[in-house]
């Protein structure tokens, strides 16, 4: 063998979902689908359909750190992307484990509910992730939801900063890079705004596909680690990752009753016209 490592390893720490919308599964198929070596680290499993999510349960943190650092000692990983975490004690447990490989990038997706809305995590995971997780993030990608809840320290009071002063105050907290997604605002397009030392570095827009979708936030986070693993400069990985992403919305599919599932492997199929969501958009909104 004279080509032993062709593919970037890409350590995920995440929640595993039955469904195979969001979770391990996006970011699994999503780095695999971009040409690297997916190493799955789970945190936490959840009960949930493409609808709506019944239950998790957080795998203890010493089982997290130990899978990790099993496949860390045996192969190099060339990025780090952490979604759902489920536990102040797992942030603290993933926090001390990148420390030790300050120079390996690393995604953090702020999990905080799940496609339906339920919450995946409460104040303290919350203060936990800005106080410990956020100094060590290469890229922090909130959408505005969570970057409004990770920002304001607050929520009850009047504070009520806009996207850009929430991106200011989340770079002071540590990350080199916030991009922001906006999915949830209203706009007639989608405005994702790539935020760093200095400011704005880049702003996206794309039209907004109808229906609603379970796991685009884990598809777009995992294939900017995909191109961050490859060493694509940042302003370049988040383009390519959005224009991933988007078509994988576009050619979403509805296994089940809910909502859309991202088409991941959208490159590889048979010239078949796949479900749209244009001709069904009666899932529940995200
Ligand atoms: O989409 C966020 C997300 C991440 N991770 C897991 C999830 C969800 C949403 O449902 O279940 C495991």
């Amino acid at each position: 063998m004279t080509n032993e490592r062709p593919y970037p390893a890409v350590l995920v720490l995440a929640g595993n979902d039955p469904s195979g919308g969001a979770g391990l599964s996006a970011d699994l198929l999503t780095l695999a689908s971009l040409g690297c070596h997916p190493l799955p680290v789970v945190t936490a499993i959840t009960v949930q359909d493409s609808a709506t999510l019944d239950d998790f349960l957080v795998m203890e943190p010493d089982w997290v750190v130990d899978q990790a650092r099993m496949v860390l000692e045996d192969m190099p990983v060339e990025a780090f992307k952490v979604g759902m975490i489920g536990s102040v004690e797992n942030v603290a447990a993933i926090t001390e484990l990148v420390s030790d490989y300050p120079d390996v990038p690393l995604v953090l997706d702020p999990v905080l509910a799940s496609g339906s809305g339920s919450p995946m995590a409460d104040d303290d995971l919350v203060a936990a992730m800005r106080d410990m997780l956020l100094p060590q993030v290469s890229v922090l990608t909130p959408n505005s939801l969570e970057a409004r809840r990770l920002a304001v320290n607050d929520p009850d009071g009047d504070d009520d900063p806009d996207l850009d002063e929430c991106a200011r105050r989340l770079l002071a907290l540590g990350p080199a890079y916030v991009l922001i997604t906006g999915t949830h605002e209203g706009s007639a397009d989608v405005v994702n705004v790539l935020y760093g030392p200095e400011g704005r570095i880049r702003e996206d827009r794309w039209p907004r596909l109808p229906g609603s979708y379970h796991g685009s936030g884990c598809t777009l986070a995992s294939a900017l680690t995909a191109f961050l693993a490859q060493g694509v400069e940042i302003g370049e990985a988040v383009r390519e990752a959005q224009a991933y992403t988007y078509q994988t919305l576009a050619h979403a599919f509805r296994p089940g009753m809910g909502q859309f599932i991202p088409d991941r492997l959208f490159w590889s199929r048979d010239e078949a016209e796949p479900e749209s969501p244009e001709e069904d958009a009666g899932a529940e909104p995200e």
